[in-house]
């Protein structure tokens, strides 16, 4: 097989040739000092598009969160986070592990919390108590199969948040794909948090990188735990060169991953065996249960991939299909008719 329908992740995508291109052009210097002016137009660049004063890039979103979730927090602190989220599920503990602090996961709906959800967990001062000093939301939405977080229910828990002295940051991965959903600008989102993080290296499609926006304080709180994790980089303006160029190239071609996503999710729904309801798919990211269908979900990843197919497990019962950059409509129109093939 020398052509995989890779639907894994949106992380698997390639440089394409014109990315590596503008990447071997790149102007470097040391990062360290400061130095690189690649690196250092994209910091600017980034902190304009989300309306924050300056920003960080970082090796990776988990570095992002992480970095993040060190400058609000002290160990003991609690941190209030849905509990399909992310960082709580996929961040190796290391929310708990390095900066110390208690994560309280609530359950959301698709990864949607309610203010009054928040409102409830948030600790009483009290002696005996940990205090509540971040709160976190993921926007889109991962394991809510690509759910967009709406700009009200952010409105208001920003209200909640501000009027009890919590921070907010957001897990912003895939950002831009919410915001060519809804034609919400990045700066609406941006500025009910303090801090908040997006992923070069995911639809995106560039090889490595993400990055933190915030208030010039926060960030240079952030630099040196940045430079504490081992994530202090050299001459990484071809990495930057790599991001700017995603960044004007890459965002607006989102929606045909999205439309992709939503063909793919309306065939699944009519195969027997799985679930879905094609209504919940609103960005890229396809998640259905195969319970029903009389095979684990390994089996029905092992036979996509011997068809060529490749999709991860995202549970007992559920599988995630990604779309992406590299996947073409024929790409879609294949795998839906091997889905038919084998599971119909
Ligand atoms: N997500 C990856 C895997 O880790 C599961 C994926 O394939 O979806 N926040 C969100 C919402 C993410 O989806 C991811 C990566 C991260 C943070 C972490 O980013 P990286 O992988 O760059 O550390």
């Amino acid at each position: 097989m020398n052509h995989f329908i890779d639907l894994r992740s949106d992380t698997v995508t390639k440089p394409s040739k014109q990315m590596r291109q503008v990447m071997a052009k790149a102007e470097v210097g040391d990062d360290v000092f400061g130095d690189d002016p690649t690196v250092n137009l994209l910091q600017w660049k980034v902190a304009e598009m989300l309306g924050k004063e300056t920003s960080l890039f970082v090796p990776s979103g988990t570095m992002a969160n992480l970095v993040s979730i060190l400058t609000h927090t002290q160990p003991g602190d609690e941190v209030i986070m849905e509990k399909e989220s992310h960082t709580f599920n996929y961040e190796v503990g290391g929310a708990a592990a390095l900066a110390g602090i208690q994560i309280n996961p609530l359950i959301g709906n698709r990864g949607i919390l309610e203010k009054e959800q928040i409102e409830q967990a948030i600790r009483m001062p009290n002696v005996h108590i940990p205090q509540t000093k971040l709160i976190c939301l993921e926007n889109t939405h991962n394991r809510g199969s690509g759910a967009i977080y709406p700009i009200k229910k952010i409105r208001s828990i920003n209200e909640l948040s501000r009027a009890s002295g919590i921070k907010m940051h957001l897990d912003g991965a895939r950002l831009f794909n919410a915001c060519v959903a809804t034609g919400i600008d990045t700066r609406e989102y941006a500025q009910y948090f303090d801090s908040l993080m997006f992923c070069f290296s995911k639809g995106l499609g560039a090889p490595v990188g993400s990055i933190i926006a915030g208030k010039k304080e926060f960030i240079e709180k952030a630099h040196r735990y940045r430079k504490m994790l081992g994530g202090g980089m050299r001459q990484i303006g071809i990495l930057a060169a790599a991001a700017l160029y995603a960044l004007e190239h890459n965002i607006d071609r989102l929606a045909e991953d999205h439309q992709h996503a939503k063909m793919l999710a309306n065939a699944l729904s009519k195969i027997k065996g799985f679930q879905i309801d094609p209504e919940h798919v609103e960005t890229n990211i396809v998640v259905f249960d195969v319970s029903n269908s009389g095979l684990t979900v390994d089996e029905v990843i092992e036979k996509m991939k011997e068809k060529g197919v490749l999709l991860i497990s995202f549970g007992a019962t559920l599988v995630r299909a990604v779309t992406s950059l590299q996947v073409t409509r024929e790409d879609i129109e294949k795998a839906t008719q091997i889905f038919q093939e084998l599971f119909d």
